[in-house]
């Protein structure tokens, strides 16, 4: 090849050999390794990350980035665990701060969407003690009767691995009675960050990173797909996110069962973190990038707007970022409850549009399995 054809095929370079070395890599379709992950984050600004993490997304999506509609139900925010960074969770000792939803309740929300355009129930909550296996085995049969069309996308693994282990079942045996019972696919809460000492800095008492990879790895044996989060931006390091994106990695060379790398921003309202000043927006889309440029086998990665805010969700488009999740209705707490400006966080489709379109992209309204619904 000559030196010209190299040239244009390797549009990026830069100064430092390593990180041009880490450019060739991407420029060639090759995989990098924790080391060239970890200079990224310590050596690359932002232009040049974004920059390689744009001809990634480009040539796996062109210019399309995909939406949803769906809508939350959040059971109950009543939790056995003290996830430190959790603005969300009641104790059950103070349960009358909190909600705890009746079927009934929860078939309402349901019902509210008859006739609606949502493809997709998203049910994710705290870990009540009384709401066990049988409970949402009894739910999932319900939305199924009364609405077959509907994707039900439900419990992150740490309420999955308590309410097996309550069950004393194994989490095949569970998960197979949850699949019987309607669920589709599994959300990527709970992931937090997978290094044991940070784990148990931040959240100490719930699944281990390696229970949360075995319900993930299971699921995926059982057909079904599911996303996996990372929570940063807190007192992790560098090399805690490319040890958790490399575990991740790793489980998807072996199943090709996730769909949605999601990396969720640490917010700081009324928790017990709250001493820790938020990453800065250069760091939010400069993580982007890398996630993107690290996690080649991971299709889609998305930025949820509720958490990051809509206009930063919005440039992270440029950084890699392919999927802004979805319409939602104002139903989520998570993330209000942490201090997002996005106090009750809904968008109309007409509003997601537009702020797709704004950043110059094609707007792609998908379902959960990023089947096309409709081109805009
Ligand atoms: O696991 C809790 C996070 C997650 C805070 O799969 C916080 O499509 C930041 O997993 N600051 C639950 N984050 C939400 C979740 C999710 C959301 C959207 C889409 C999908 C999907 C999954 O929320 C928890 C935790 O990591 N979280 N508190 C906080 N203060
Ligand atoms: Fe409970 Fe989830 Fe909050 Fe942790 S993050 S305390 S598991 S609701």
């Amino acid at each position: 090849m000559t030196e010209q054809a190299i040239e244009k095929k390797i549009p990026l370079t830069h100064t430092d050999p390593d990180l041009n070395r880490i450019a060739e890599k991407i420029y060639n379709g090759q995989r990098i390794d924790q080391e060239e992950g970890l200079l990224l984050f310590e050596k690359a600004d932002l232009p040049f990350v974004g920059t390689l993490a744009n001809h990634v997304r480009e040539k796996l999506h062109g210019n399309i980035t995909y939406f949803n509609r769906n809508f939350h139900i959040e059971p109950t925010n009543v939790c056995v665990f003290s996830c430190h960074f959790c603005s969300y969770s009641r104790l059950y000792a103070k349960r009358e701060e909190g909600w705890e939803l009746s079927i009934d309740d929860m078939m309402n929300i349901v019902k509210n969407y008859d006739g609606k355009p949502e493809t997709e129930v998203h049910i994710v909550g705290g870990v009540h003690p009384k709401m066990n296996l049988y409970f949402f085995i009894d739910l999932l049969k319900q939305i199924r009767a009364h609405r077959p069309d509907l994707h039900i996308k439900g419990f992150t693994a740490v309420e999955l691995d308590y309410m097996f282990r309550k069950a004393k079942l194994s989490v095949e045996e569970g998960m197979i009675l949850l699949k019987e019972a309607g669920l589709q696919s599994l959300p990527g809460g709970g992931a937090e960050i997978f290094d044991h000492e940070i784990r148990q800095q931040i959240c100490p008492d719930k699944v281990d990173a390696e229970g949360w990879l075995h319900i993930h790895e299971t699921a995926h044996q059982l057909g079904m797909h599911s996303n996996a989060t990372m929570l940063y931006g807190h007192v992790e390091k560098y090399e805690h996110r490319i040890d958790h994106m490399e575990r991740l990695r790793n489980l998807q060379d072996k199943t090709r069962g996730f769909n949605t790398f999601i990396p969720l921003k640490f917010r700081n309202g009324g928790n017990d973190m709250s001493h820790i000043a938020e990453a800065s927006i250069i760091e939010d889309l400069k993580l982007y990038a890398i996630a993107r440029l690290y996690m080649d086998n991971f299709p889609h990665l998305k930025a949820y707007w509720p958490m990051l805010g809509r206009k930063n969700a919005q440039l992270s488009l440029a950084f890699g970022v392919n999927d802004i999740d979805g319409t939602i209705d104002d139903t989520t707490k998570i993330y209000s409850m942490a201090g997002s400006e996005e106090q009750t966080p809904s968008m109309s489709t007409e509003e997601i549009v537009q702020l797709i379109r704004q950043a110059n992209r094609k707007p792609v309204e998908r379902d959960t399995l990023y089947g096309v619904v409709k081109e805009y």
